[in-house]
């Protein structure tokens, strides 16, 4: 069990503005992969070749094939207690957004309506012509095409891609805006998500990081709750209620 500060529960309980963002971590005890460190998706898999708009370009059939082995991961999973225990939390604390990188969308799944989707989803489609979120009309040498006639991507931000610009500027004006920010499951090596926590930490935030590792922002973060998120928002959540009541 982590140890909680004296300052986190009582500053959480009263806090105003709540503001998280996940990674690919808070989803690894649900069975997906994450992309770096230990059985991380770029072990085995180059970016270059990929995640990127000119890999797409070079060879759509190979990108499709892997963003289908995926899809089908992602829809043969569940979310874990983690992504339940920020739903929860949702109805514990005055406001909270929820910012994820996350492509999978367990945290609707879980119960959690409005989250910011930094880089996209990976079950959806998007026409490279018209532009179109939806479903495939014709699929020619195996890969999807639109009714317009225009060639389907997945819906998610490859590197080199900027982000959706209304997310990008809701999940700022959270970090500028919150008094505690939780970064949970990311590795902080991706920007400009990873800019978010020193956007929150400049303007006065305390910063709270949940992470079996240390990582690129431990050394600014406020605290480190060292262990699975799994495991440490269910026990946040019961501490948080025991301060509560
Ligand atoms: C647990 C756990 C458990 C394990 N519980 N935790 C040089 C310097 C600075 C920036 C750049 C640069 N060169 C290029 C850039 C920009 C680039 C970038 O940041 N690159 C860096 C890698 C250097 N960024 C971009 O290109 C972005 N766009 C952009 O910046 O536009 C403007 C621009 C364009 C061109 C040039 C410059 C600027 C777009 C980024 C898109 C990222 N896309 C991906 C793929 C999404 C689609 C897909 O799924 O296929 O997004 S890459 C991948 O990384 C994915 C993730 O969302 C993202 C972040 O990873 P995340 O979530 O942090 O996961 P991991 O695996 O890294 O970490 C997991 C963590 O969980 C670890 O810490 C574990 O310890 C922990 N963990 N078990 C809790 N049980
Ligand atoms: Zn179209």
């Amino acid at each position: 069990m982590p140890h909680f500060t004296a300052k986190l529960l009582p500053l959480l309980h009263r806090s105003a503005h709540v503001t998280v963002l996940t990674g690919a971590g808070i989803s690894a005890e649900s069975g997906l992969p994450t992309f770096r460190g230990a059985g991380g998706l770029w072990r085995t898999y180059r970016a270059e070749d990929l995640a990127t708009p000119e890999a797409f370009a070079r060879n759509p059939q190979l990108v499709w094939g892997w963003y289908n082995y995926r899809r089908e991961m992602v829809r043969s999973h569940r979310p874990n207690a983690g992504h339940y225990a920020l739903a929860e939390l949702h109805g514990l604390v005055g406001k909270l957004t929820l910012i994820t990188q996350c492509v999978d969308g367990y945290h609707r799944q879980a119960g959690f309506e409005e989250v910011i989707e930094l880089h996209g989803n990976i079950l959806v489609s998007r026409c490279l012509q018209c532009g179109k979120e939806g479903e495939t009309e014709v699929w020619r040498a195996g890969l999807p095409y639109c009714a317009c006639g225009g060639m389907m991507r997945p819906g998610v931000v490859w590197f080199g891609e900027s982000l959706p610009r209304a997310a990008l500027q809701s999940a700022h004006h959270a970090a500028e805006t919150c008094s505690i920010f939780f970064a949970i499951g990311t590795s902080a090596m991706v920007y400009p998500a990873a800019q978010l926590p020193h956007v929150a930490g400049m303007h006065g935030a305390y910063i709270v990081e949940i992470n079996p590792e240390e990582t690129a922002l431990t050394a600014l973060a406020d605290e480190l709750l060292q262990g699975p998120s799994g495991k440490v928002l269910p026990q946040l959540i019961h501490a948080l209620t025991k301060v509560s009541s």
